[in-house]
């Protein structure tokens, strides 16, 4: 049985977070998936997400793929996560490409490519302008 963990603001839901997910879970036999916190997105963004951590996990908890939601705190304590959650593979998509190398020692590390030309803060810039 091969768990899959991956983590995320998933801030303003859309098909480029579903695909990411689908794919994940694709890859094992159980989808866990860490989001993001308020704080850790005020941290390194210095913005509030749009949706609150709570109902970005409600929106992520109904999704049928994904088994297990957590709220993830910290970027650093990435590695105590995914001991706790005996995840066997990390996904993320490709922006973040190397960053995540240095958990490899406790589990296989896979970045994704992202799906083009859709992102949250596309979608904030268009509403903004409409
Ligand atoms: N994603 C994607 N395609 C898009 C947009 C996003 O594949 N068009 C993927 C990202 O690569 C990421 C996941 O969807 O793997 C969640 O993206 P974000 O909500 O932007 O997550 P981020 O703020 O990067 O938080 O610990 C990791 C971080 O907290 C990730």
């Amino acid at each position: 049985m091969k768990k899959v963990i991956t983590f995320g603001t998933f801030d303003v839901f859309h098909v480029g977070h579903v695909n990411i997910l689908e794919r994940a879970r694709a890859y094992g036999d159980e989808l866990i998936v860490g989001v993001s916190s308020d704080e850790l997105n005020f941290s390194k963004k210095g913005r509030y997400p749009i949706y609150n951590e709570k109902e970005r996990m409600k929106i992520i908890s109904s999704l049928k793929f994904v088994d297990q939601v957590f709220l993830e705190q910290s970027l650093e304590l990435k590695k105590e996560y995914i001991t706790t959650y005996n995840a066997d593979i990390l996904i993320m998509g490709d922006d973040w490409l190397g960053r995540f190398d240095w958990v490899s020692d406790v589990c296989e590390v896979i970045y994704l490519p992202r799906t083009p030309s859709i992102s949250t803060t596309e979608i904030i810039e268009i509403v903004k302008s409409i």
